[in-house]
């Protein structure tokens, strides 16, 4: 019943042939070896896409640097218009889109769509922006000149992407850069191919009812030596890249040993803390969303708490509570609170998580486990586990991408929390449960979270599109999605122009001849 659903799905977003190297456009170009798709819903082959070679990935930077110089010709609020015709399609395919994420990456049904709704979020937002890429103007200190500045498209944009949001992530970049005027070169995970290939189709129809070249946005697959033709390459200005701090630190040096731009949106050790005057329902709803939703597989997952000691126990007893009632399994059941992790690599780095926590003197107060059996074949379904640790240990300090939650318990004002939360390597989201207006605003404060993301009264993941999404020291520090975050995909230009006979020099220099 299954296979036929996702076929019925294929179908509808109009992936028949999945083999990459089949399809008609450039972006297709795939003589490289075969990657396999399995779904950890099930276990099962959903399809096969062949990587790009080196021969291939030479053609499609060839593409995409034609497309530019039609591309960035191109008004930008025409350009937007592209993108708004792009957020239609993507209404009308918002389901079976959000099935496809839900069957490859494992992900709830519900979040499938959420991520599908993201990309929608934010071509509107590019639309209203591609009107609004607007620089400064300043005074000149010479009279007769006017000085101003202004932003030009950069040119190719490389986006490499993970697995956990296959379609979002790649949306924020690319709906920011195209209004931008540029043009798209995507390495999507090789654990999620086939998102990349549907989303592909989809533009791809877009630009060619718009006349316009396919090599606007381009897509290659393979593994991180595909990713590696592009940061080293001087034509690719900027690589977008997320994914772990290994990888970005190894993205970062290479590009800037080229003197490129990077984009990092690199791991998480997020945060909660919960002050003695929590509301006690949210945090709880707040904590338990965070740690177990995506099955702990999202940059922004709640992966600590950090409890007051006068709530500690009630937090404690009331999180033990919840844990039970949670419902593992098939993510496209709606019945289901948590799916599947990617692949048995993670349920392996899960189980090892488990053990250093113990080992490191910790203490399982919900114990986690690999389920087995009926609904569980694929073998990829685990229990979330909650442990009772110490911010010093090592596991703490590491990003273990699965359903583990730490709890830490502080004493004394909330300024020891704060030192708790910002006592790791990573500083991406943050939040506070506190009904005080003192605590929050400390937390708010220079001298309190250090993350890019810090809330109050609401958990550490779920972002919304509409605020610049990133975060500090080892997150990589580059800001994606809204606010101002357009600006890195495009280069700033000062221009001074003297409408006079004269030429005063600045800073009052003579110059006679
Ligand atoms: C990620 O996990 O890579 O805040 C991004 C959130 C989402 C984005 C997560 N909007 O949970």
């Amino acid at each position: 019943m299954e296979t036929l659903t996702i076929q019925n799905t294929l179908q509808k977003l109009n992936i028949q042939k999945i083999n990459s190297g089949t399809s008609t456009g450039a972006n297709f170009f795939g003589n490289g070896a075969e990657i396999s798709s399995f779904s950890p819903v099930d276990g099962k082959l959903i399809g096969k896409v062949t990587s790009t070679t080196k021969e291939d990935y030479e053609k499609v930077v060839k593409t995409a640097q034609s497309a530019f110089k039609t591309w960035r010709l191109m008004p930008a609020p025409q350009r937007g218009e592209i993108v708004r015709q792009f957020g239609n399609k993507l209404r009308d395919l918002k389901k079976p889109l959000g099935e496809l994420v839900s069957y490859e990456m494992g992900k709830s049904l519900q979040e499938g769509l959420g991520e599908v709704q993201e990309m929608i979020d934010i071509c509107d937002f590019a639309v209203g922006l591609s009107r609004q890429l607007h620089g400064l103007t300043m005074h000149s200190e010479r009279p007769g000149h006017r000085m101003y500045e202004q932003y030009h498209p950069l040119g190719i944009v490389g986006i490499i992407s993970a697995f956990n949001f296959p379609v979002a992530v790649w949306s924020w970049n690319t709906a920011l850069a195209w209004i931008s005027g540029d043009v798209c070169i995507w390495k999507a995970s090789e654990k999620a191919p086939l998102c990349s290939i549907a989303c592909q189709h989809i533009i791809a129809e877009i630009l060619k009812e718009n006349n316009l070249p396919e090599g606007i946005s381009c897509i290659i697959n393979g593994d991180y030596k595909v990713g590696e033709f592009m940061t080293t390459d001087k034509r690719i200005p900027l690589i977008s890249a997320t994914g772990s701090t290994r990888m970005g630190k190894i993205v970062a040096s290479t590009v800037g040993e080229r003197l490129g731009k990077s984009l990092l949106e690199l791991g998480g050790n997020n945060a909660i803390i919960i002050t003695p005057d929590a509301d006690i329902k949210i945090s709880i709803i707040g904590a338990v969303f965070g740690a177990v939703g995506t099955a702990g597989q999202r940059c922004t997952s709640t992966r600590r708490l950090i409890i007051h000691e006068s709530m500690y126990d009630l937090v404690k007893n009331t999180l033990i509570d919840a844990y039970k009632q949670l419902r593992i399994g098939n993510p496209l059941d709606e019945h289901n609170h948590v799916g599947p992790l990617i692949d048995k690599a993670a349920v392996k780095m899960y189980k090892a998580a488990l053990q250093k926590v113990v080992e490191e003197g910790g203490n399982l107060i919900v114990e986690g486990g690999v389920l087995s059996g009926e609904g569980y074949e694929s073998g990829c379904y685990v229990k979330p586990a909650i442990a009772e640790a110490e911010n010093h240990f090592e596991i703490v300090q590491h990003e273990t991408f699965a359903p583990i939650l730490y709890l830490l318990k502080y004493t004394g004002g909330v300024e020891n929390a704060i030192e708790i939360q910002n006592g790791v390597n990573q500083g991406l989201s943050s939040a506070i449960m506190t009904n005080n207006l003192r605590e929050a605003e400390l937390f708010l404060s220079q001298a309190g979270s250090d993350c890019g993301i810090a809330n109050v009264n609401i958990g550490t993941s779920g972002a919304e599109i509409g605020g610049a999404f990133g975060g500090e020291k080892d997150t990589g520090g580059g800001r994606e999605s809204g606010s101002d975050a357009w600006k890195i995909y495009m280069r700033r230009q000062t221009n001074t122009i003297n409408y006079t006979t004269e030429l005063p020099l600045a800073q009052g220099i003579k110059f006679d001849l």
